[in-house]
């Protein structure tokens, strides 16, 4: 039994004293809001960071994705994953889109690219991937699937901050990627999100969009929403950011324990990456075969959770199950059985830097134990 709760995540925090420092100077400022020092900063640290061409930040990641959606002007039907958080599909209505759900592939868990093309119109605008606990898309497959059919590719990367596909920022495929900054995300600002993309073409257009659409004091070109971070934010984000290398580096030292122990249990097993690809250490998350394991995910819950360990299933139910989706022809269960199955088996365990290594281990025996 663990001595308290312990939470699937917790956020990173600096030491007060540093973002006190820099809120001091936001005082001195009176600069609170609208593209202030702070954002500015953050925005500059981040393209280094990330080494990538525009970043646009935002109050949220939610905001940041519906902003994807409205700068790339897409409409119709947009084809996503129905394995996510809610937000990934719920931006589509608020564009007044038709989410047009497609089954994911088994060891992945990301979007299947050989079941995209069957489910594309003449109403698809685009494909919308999740690079679902981190796990990148498979982002050359949809690439040629998009340029055959002329679609947009927009990613949903809340879980992918800093990762690297074939040496390469995962973010910077497709046309325009959304991270999250929510405070269960490794890099955060409290709330908050940021797009990236290549095409610096775009950012006039999104900076419009996150602001009302205001160009100046006289003129409002477009429908814009209010999607601006505020300084509070930016401030805290350049005070967690120089940590970030060192709590991924703890993470993954965790994660070591973990598949140590847990893939060796029969009919348990840890999502992973492929090779090719860098961790982002953002959840650890387990995969139970009932057959195989003995008892069930919704077992294992329940009794992990008994012993004080409030683990989480992400992403359980599908999206497509829910009452607004259900009724969408592309929400049949039929056509998405890996996913309906995936959703079924999958469990993100505690997983943050400051989690002690006896607490992992502990998890490892019970999980060993449980099925004994
Ligand atoms: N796309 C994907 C794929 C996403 O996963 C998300 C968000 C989004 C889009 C949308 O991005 P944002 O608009 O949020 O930027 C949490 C987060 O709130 C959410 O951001 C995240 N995904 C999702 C996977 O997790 P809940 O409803 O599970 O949060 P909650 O309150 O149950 O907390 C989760 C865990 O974190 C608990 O173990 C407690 C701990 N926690 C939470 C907070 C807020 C803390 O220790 N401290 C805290 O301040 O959604």
């Amino acid at each position: 039994m663990a001595d308290k709760e312990i939470y699937t995540t917790r956020p990173l925090l600096p030491e007060l004293a540093s973002y006190v420092e820099k809120l001091e100077e936001i005082w001195d400022s009176q600069w609170l809001s609208n593209g202030g020092e702070k954002h500015k900063e953050l925005e500059r640290v981040l393209k280094a960071w990330l080494g990538v061409q525009n970043v646009s930040l935002f109050n949220n990641g939610t905001t940041a994705l519906m902003v994807a959606i409205q700068s790339l002007r897409l409409q119709g039907e947009v084809i996503t994953t129905p394995f996510s958080f809610p937000a990934t599909a719920h931006v589509l209505p608020w564009n007044g889109i038709t989410p047009v759900f497609c089954d994911i592939e088994p060891e992945g868990l990301t979007i299947d690219p050989s079941k995209i093309e069957s489910l594309i119109t003449a109403r698809t605008s685009a494909i919308l991937g999740v690079h679902v606990y981190g796990v990148p898309c498979q982002v050359e497959e949809i690439q040629d699937i998009a340029n055959r059919h002329g679609l947009k590719v927009v990613y949903d990367a809340a879980h992918a901050f800093g990762s690297l596909y074939k040496d390469k920022p995962l973010v910077e495929y497709g046309d325009i990627s959304m991270l999250s900054f929510h405070a269960t995300k490794l890099f955060h600002t409290g709330e908050g999100g940021a797009l990236v993309y290549a095409d610096s073409n775009l950012k006039q257009r999104v900076e419009y969009l996150k602001n009302f659409g205001i160009k100046n004091e006289h003129e409002v070109l477009l429908p814009g929403i209010n999607g601006k971070m505020n300084e509070l934010q930016a401030a805290l984000g350049l005070a967690v950011m120089p940590l970030v290398n060192e709590e991924r580096a703890k993470r993954s030292v965790l994660r070591e324990i973990y598949m140590d122990g847990l893939n060796k249990i029969p009919g348990v097993r840890v999502i992973e990456v492929p090779s090719y690809a860098t961790n982002s250490e953002q959840y650890c998350c387990i995969s139970v075969d009932e057959g195989v394991y003995g008892l069930s995910r919704d077992d294992l819950y329940v009794l992990l959770r008994k012993e004080g360990y409030l683990v989480r299933k992400y992403f359980h139910p599908l999206i497509s199950s829910y009452p607004c989706y259900s009724s969408l022809p592309s929400a049949n269960p039929e056509f998405l059985s890996v996913a309906s199955s995936v959703s079924s088996r999958v469990l993100c365990l505690p997983f943050y830097g400051e989690l002690a290594q006896e607490e992992v281990e502990n998890i490892v025996c019970l999980i060993k134990r449980f099925k004994e």
